[in-house]
């Protein structure tokens, strides 16, 4: 059974192959580009950004894995072909990575980080403290699926009085809980740090507007690690400029890499990441891969299913 990957540019594909000859020595692996590659032979694809019209090219191909976690740099392809079923890349490492990311953010948030690496940068000696500890911070997290959830326990547990928001009501202890649309206001309105896992789809592109900022109380900060889409720069910069937003943690843009001369980049009060959230090693990704295959192989639902009816 073939397998082919586009993730990580021909220069991952020998450690790609190293990690599935350990934990599915009976896949062929093969790079996206390989000019001996039968198109035919191909069952399998684990992909990240697949450029436009070659997955169709595929006529066999039976499951698609996105090498992350969302799967909109799949659907943005127009000739996906609608039948082939995509998992979205999970597993414990993911998991791990992201609930440790959104710890780094919401307490980079508190203590005001952009300001201490400017002022170690500009040897620069200032005394400043900041207005309230982790445990008068009230979180608030966005999406509360395979990554959100788990990322709003790890912030309860750092003694953050944490809650989340999502389309159907979950039951998290120690976490109110909002759902949909008619309990966002209120979600806002008692969230200090609002921190967005949500997938990109058509009801969350822009989701972080002005609007939906000025509901957030004076002084609340906003650390988005889910897509570019879900925020408006342009209204985050102007509600800091404001006074009314107290500073944000970045970690996803519009577009990526982010250029150069975009003015976030050197922002005093926004933390910029490289899409660096949550990028399990490629040995966990393999190995996630791996078993959905075998999953799907045996006839069985693969875990983290896209589901197109929902848009994530
Ligand atoms: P899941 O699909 O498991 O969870 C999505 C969550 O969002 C669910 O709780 C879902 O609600 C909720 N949701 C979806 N639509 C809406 C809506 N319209 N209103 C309210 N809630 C909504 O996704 P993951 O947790 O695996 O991943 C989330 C996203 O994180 C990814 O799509 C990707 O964009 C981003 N990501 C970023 C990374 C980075 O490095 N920055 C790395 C990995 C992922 P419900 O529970 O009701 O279904
Ligand atoms: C993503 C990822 O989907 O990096 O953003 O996994």
């Amino acid at each position: 059974m073939t397998l082919v990957v586009k993730s990580g540019g021909p220069a991952a594909l020998a450690e790609w192959q190293a990690h599935f000859a350990e934990c599915a020595p009976r896949l062929d692996v093969r790079g996206w580009d390989d000019p001996d590659l039968d198109p035919e032979d191909v069952r399998h694809a684990l992909v990240w950004d697949p450029d436009p019209g070659r997955l169709v090219g595929f006529p066999n191909l039976r499951l698609i894995i996105s090498s992350g976690a969302g799967v909109d740099h799949i659907l943005r392809d127009p000739y996906l072909p609608p039948h082939v079923p995509i998992v979205r890349m999970g597993g414990m490492a993911t998991v791990a990575h992201m609930a440790d990311f959104v710890r780094l953010g919401a307490f980079a948030l508190l203590r005001d980080m952009r300001r201490i690496m400017a002022n170690q940068q500009n040897r620069h000696w200032e005394e400043f403290g900041v207005p309230r500890s982790s445990a008068e911070t009230r979180v608030g997290v966005m999406g509360l699926g395979t990554l959100g959830l788990p990322a709003a326990v790890a912030l309860r547990d750092c003694g953050f009085p944490t809650i989340g928001w999502s389309r159907r009501r979950r039951t998290i202890p120690g976490v109110r809980c909002y759902e949909g649309p008619e309990e966002f206001a209120e979600f806002l309105a008692r969230t200090d740090i609002l921190v967005n896992l949500l997938p990109q789809t058509d009801a969350t592109r822009n989701i972080i507007d002005a609007t939906s900022l000025a509901l957030l109380p004076p002084g609340a900060a906003v650390l988005n690690a889910g897509r570019g889409s879900h925020l408006v720069i342009e209204d985050l910069i102007a509600a800091i400029g404001a006074g009314h937003i107290s500073g944000a943690f970045l970690d996803v843009f519009p577009v990526e890499p982010l250029p150069p001369d975009h003015p976030v980049w050197t922002h005093p009060r926004i933390v910029v990441s490289t899409h660096i959230a949550a990028i399990p090693s490629r040995r966990d990704r393999a190995r996630f891969a791996a078993s959905a295959i075998a999953a799907f192989e045996r006839g069985e639902t693969p875990p983290n299913l896209y589901d197109p009816a929902q848009g994530y």
